[in-house]
């Protein structure tokens, strides 16, 4: 009789991401050695048989995502019930980070932002939700309209990777990355931006000095719900639209920079 684990291994294959969204499959850093990331797959693997890697894992295994509607919760930060990846990617302040997703719509256009919480401690046993992210750097409309050119689509032509500089001068320590694709096609609905945070342990050598800003999370007694009822003093996560869009029939997209700050107080649009 087979064991658990060899059918897992045979089931396996059987199990299909539902749509071709993504996820950061790996790590390169500055251009070196391929470090795994993460895969949701490994969620159906008995729990020993899972790798150990610095990508979180999470409660994604339909390839989906974050909606308006949760950017009050935990699951903002690492996306569903995350987990803690059980290794780190060693990189210096000033290397390269390459990020590889395993693959990207060319139709879910839209911002890409990087986070940065440092751990008290070992990321390997951080929760998502004791986690202060400060946003290190940000991406997204770059030229053109209905919808032009993002940073999505320069991630696409570029084998589906992203780049993120770990900051010169960061004090080292241990770091979670929160790389984050915010998929804007469906955003001129009430909560239809779609959020797509990944999280991957970073252990920072070199000798920087520089923190990163001290900010506590509030209390989640005091964290307010994105509201996405249609009244007229709710805040909604919704597209402007051009001049050109808003005379014609063009889907609405957003030419905008998003500033997002779930765990603190929500998000505004400038
Ligand atoms: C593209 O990325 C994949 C990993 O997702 C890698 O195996 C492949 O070598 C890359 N191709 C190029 C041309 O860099
Ligand atoms: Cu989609």
């Amino acid at each position: 009789m087979p064991s658990f684990s060899t059918l897992a291994a045979v089931s396996l294959p059987l199990i299909r991401l539902v749509s071709a969204h993504g996820y950061v499959a790996g790590i390169t850093v500055n251009g070196g050695s391929w470090v795994e990331g993460s895969n949701p797959n490994w969620f159906y693997q008995p729990e020993g048989d899972v790798p150990e890697t610095p990508g979180w894992q999470a409660e994604n295994q339909d390839n989906g995502f974050v909606a308006p509607d949760s950017f009050a919760t935990a699951d903002i930060a690492c996306h569903k019930s995350a987990t803690p990846g059980q290794t780190y990617v060693e990189a210096a302040s000033g290397d390269t980070l390459t990020l590889y997703w395993n693959t990207w719509p060319d139709s879910h256009k839209g911002p890409i932002i990087n986070y940065l919480a440092k751990c008290s401690g070992e990321c390997t046993s951080a929760s998502a939700g004791d986690l202060s992210f400060t946003k290190v750097s940000e991406g997204a409309w770059l030229s053109g309209s209905d919808p032009g050119d993002w940073v999505t689509d320069t991630l696409i032509a570029q084998n589906f990777t992203s780049d993120f500089e770990v900051p010169s001068g960061l004090a080292p320590g241990n770091y979670v990355l929160r790389h984050e694709i915010i998929a804007l096609h469906s955003a001129g609905s009430e909560n239809g931006a779609q959020a797509y945070p990944q999280c991957i342990n970073i252990k920072v050598g070199g000798s920087g000095s520089t923190s990163l800003p001290r900010v506590s999370p509030p209390p989640s007694s005091t964290r307010r719900p994105i509201p996405v009822s249609s009244s007229a003093s709710t805040v909604r996560l919704t597209a402007t639209r051009s001049p050109a869009q808003r005379s014609g029939a063009a889907k609405p997209m957003c030419p905008a920079t998003l500033f997002l700050d779930p765990l603190v107080d929500g998000l505004d649009m400038v």
